[in-house]
């Protein structure tokens, strides 16, 4: 006779990537209880989180202090069964898929938060008898040195919704269904909720990176100054066409209020320089491939030119590694 199953107490979570999300999300799984793992980019910050925790500001300026189980740079602790990969799309290597598949049990959970698309059936591929679900946060969060974190815009974790009895999440205590993940996650104050129309919450966003990216990184300027030039404007709209005819012949669904949102966007992050900003000002590589060269890649699918998206490429290429990146 079969035995009833046990509600699973909780699982446990390793945050790859100690960047500004990276450290909001462990840092509300940590307070809530939930057995949590960070990994950090350098020995200095694992150090750093390992002794004294993450610093966690909220919007309205109250402070906490949240210690996960362990931070450390790569090495597994025990095996874990929700990895949540918030490193950009550069990070994502042979050496650190191979780290990470030591780091879960089999049937582990792996979400991955980065922008840009291109990157899921490799990763699917390279990750037999993982469930990789595509995810996508509206989460503001700003990174205040090596372990504080301030969360600058309360939103959403938008999860793929991958379930199906014939592939359950394994956990410790037996089977887990993304449902009972998503309690978990609620519990710890993270708003997730699981979508089956990923794609279209994957190209609304996209069609946002895709604009505001690449032109903040090559002006140098914060989002909210974005519009306010003209020919930053004029280039605004002309990229905003351009994506939205590849990602609407794809199955983007809306119209119109997409050129709105992108301004309310704009506003509501003026005060932000954007990941790619950000990435050039550090010399490192942006995902400007995943981003722009996710359209001009979709694009080529069905015969269409995306010539400024190609451009965007060649020029955002041009600025990586450029000792101080643009001036403001
Ligand atoms: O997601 C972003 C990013 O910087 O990558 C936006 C929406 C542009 C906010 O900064």
């Amino acid at each position: 006779m079969s035995q009833p199953r046990q509600a699973p107490r909780s699982s446990r979570f390793v945050v790859v990537g100690a960047g500004a999300i990276g450290m909001l999300y462990a840092a509300r799984l940590a307070a809530a209880g939930l057995e949590t793992e960070l990994w950090a980019r350098s020995r200095a910050q694992a150090a750093q989180l390992d002794a004294r925790g993450i610093e966690l500001i909220d919007r309205e300026g109250s402070r906490e202090i949240a210690i996960p189980a362990r931070a450390a740079t790569d090495a597994p602790g025990a095996p874990a069964d929700v990895v949540l990969l918030t490193v950009k799309q550069p990070d994502i290597d042979d050496a650190l898929i191979s780290t990470v598949m030591r780091a879960g049990r089999p049937g582990a959970l792996l979400l991955c938060l980065q922008n840009g698309i291109g990157h899921m059936p490799g990763l699917r591929a390279a990750m037999p008898g993982w469930r990789a679900a595509a995810v996508v946060t509206t989460d503001g969060a700003l990174r205040l040195g090596g372990r504080a974190v301030r969360h600058t815009g309360t939103g959403r974790l938008w999860i793929e919704d991958t379930d199906g009895l014939e592939c359950p999440i394994r956990i410790r205590e037996g089977d887990m269904t993304q449902k009972m993940l998503v309690r978990q996650l609620k519990n710890a104050g993270i708003d997730a909720v699981l979508s089956k129309k990923m794609k279209d919450r994957i190209y609304q966003k996209l069609l946002l990176n895709a604009v505001i990216n690449p032109l903040t990184a090559l002006y140098g300027v914060k989002n909210g100054r974005l519009p306010d030039d003209p020919a930053r404007a004029l280039l605004m709209r002309r990229l905003h066409e351009e994506a939205f005819l590849v990602l609407h012949t794809d199955g983007m669904s809306g119209g119109e209020e997409a050129w709105a949102r992108l301004h309310e966007v704009c506003r509501a992050t003026a005060d932000n320089e954007s990941s790619m900003l950000q990435d050039i000002r550090r010399g490192r590589r942006t995902e400007v491939d995943w981003i722009n060269g996710g359209i001009v890649a979709l694009a080529r699918q069905y015969g269409l030119a995306a010539p400024l998206h190609e451009a965007m490429v060649t020029l955002v290429r041009t600025l990586e590694g450029a000792a101080d990146g643009p001036s403001t």
